[in-house]
């Protein structure tokens, strides 16, 4: 058993954790980051698209953001597709110029698994075995890695392991409330080697359920059509895919996506989570490991970077100064952006997607509520300044 000292361990390399070590590192603040998974699992793993314009200026403003500014997609805005018409919602107008940039999640843990490298401060991969002690007042980290059983105590535990992690589950249940909210369907996702069609990604609502047309490069779309929770990816082959996306996002003035060689195809579960407290002890939640959003409001990556942000803060302070405001008051500050994410992903989720079991009156309802809100200014200017997110 090797014994490391450490200020802050991270569990789990994701965006989150890598994030985090990242922002530590530039207040020479040391860490050490144990990843269950593969670097190449971690850098294949097709997730998120979208990044808030606080989330771009946060990583330009610590030198992340040199291939994103070259590679990343700046959009000015979505359209919204319902009854055959595509409605154009125009972020920048509304929002005082504000916009999203379309950057693939696994090109952005690229850039960030680069920059922890360069750093030379600790990172494990395939480490399977990570169990955290005493968070309450010497936190210790243990795992094995290549063979070699490790413990790293510390100052703080930051766990960054997403939902199926095991640091939330470390916490005593009595000391945490959950909220859960799963919903009667999921999306079928797909990444597919043909040109973008659209230049701004089309959310569509259809009787034959949600589909949604977003994109990687100019040579890369990312497409997705509400599925059941359980769906057999075996039933569903490349035709199908293709002729139920036509069916559902092509609009009465022709537009529709250009179908090619789909590359990865999977099923996502639908759900909404939060636990409170994001903190217990010496331990620190972040991201996924402490909230689940549905992704049609595109906020998971980004409250991920948005807690990380907050959380680097409060432990420099903390560690360097001593003062311990900024780490008290973590959980309460993170909990009020979830929670406005929270609202926005159940209502761009309820908005657009078929609930079998709504009631004719909720299914009018649903086209009253699409129908007002392309019609009204402050409805769209909502909508776009909820999507584009507030600074960091
Ligand atoms: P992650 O789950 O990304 O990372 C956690 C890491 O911890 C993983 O590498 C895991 O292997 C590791 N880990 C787990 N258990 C461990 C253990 N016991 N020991 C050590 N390591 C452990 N969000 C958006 O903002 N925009 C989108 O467009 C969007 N689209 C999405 C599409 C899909 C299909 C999915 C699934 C999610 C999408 N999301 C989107 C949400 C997604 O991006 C997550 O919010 C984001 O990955 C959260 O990052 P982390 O908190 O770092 O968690
Ligand atoms: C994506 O590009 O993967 C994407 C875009 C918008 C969403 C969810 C996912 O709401």
């Amino acid at each position: 058993m090797t014994h490391l000292r450490t200020e802050v361990a991270i569990v789990g390399a994701g965006p989150a954790g890598l994030m985090l070590g990242h922002l530590l590192h530039r207040q020479g603040i040391d860490s050490v980051i144990v990843e269950a998974r593969s670097r190449e699992h971690v850098i294949e793993r097709v997730r998120a698209g979208v990044l808030e314009q606080g989330t771009v200026d946060a990583l330009r403003s610590v030198g992340l953001a040199d291939r994103l500014d070259r590679e990343g997609m700046r959009h000015d805005g979505i359209y919204i597709a319902f009854a055959g018409t595509r409605h154009h919602i125009d972020f920048a107008g509304l929002t005082g110029g504000r916009h999203v940039t379309i950057y693939g999640q696994n090109e952005l843990v690229k850039d960030l698994l680069d920059a922890r490298l360069a750093t030379g401060r600790p990172l494990f991969f395939d480490v399977p075995d990570v169990t955290i002690d005493n968070v309450a007042e010497a936190p210790v980290v243990r795992f094995t890695h290549d063979h070699q059983q490790h413990a790293v105590a510390c100052k703080a535990i930051a766990g960054c392991d997403g939902f199926h992690g095991i640091c939330r589950e470390s916490i005593p249940a009595n000391t945490l409330t959950t909220y859960e909210r799963t919903y009667p369907f999921a999306w079928l996702g797909i990444l597919a080697e043909a040109p973008p069609t659209s230049q701004e990604l089309v959310y569509s609502h259809h009787d034959r359920g949600f589909a949604l047309f977003s994109m990687r490069s100019p040579s890369v779309t990312r497409l997705y059509l509400q599925c059941e929770p359980d769906e057999d990816l075996d039933r569903w082959p490349d035709g199908r895919i293709w002729s139920e996306l036509a069916a559902r996002l092509t609009t009465d003035d022709g537009w529709q996506p250009a179908e090619g060689h789909i590359v990865q195809k999977a099923v996502t579960p639908m759900r909404s989570f939060v636990v409170e407290p994001m903190r217990y002890g010496a331990l620190f939640l972040a991201g996924d490991a402490a909230h689940i959003v549905p992704p049609t409001g595109a906020k998971g990556l980004n409250l991920a970077m948005a807690d990380v942000w907050r959380l680097a803060g409060a432990l420099g302070e903390w560690l360097k100064g001593g003062r311990a405001a900024g780490v008290d008051a973590y959980s309460a500050h993170a909990l009020r952006r979830t929670w406005r994410a929270q609202r926005f992903s159940w209502w761009m989720t309820s908005l657009l997607h078929i609930d079998e079991t709504a009631t004719p009156f909720d299914r009018r309802r649903q086209l009253a509520d699409l129908e007002y809100l392309v019609s009204s200014q402050a409805a769209m200017t909502s909508l776009a300044e909820n999507y584009v997110g507030a600074p960091l």
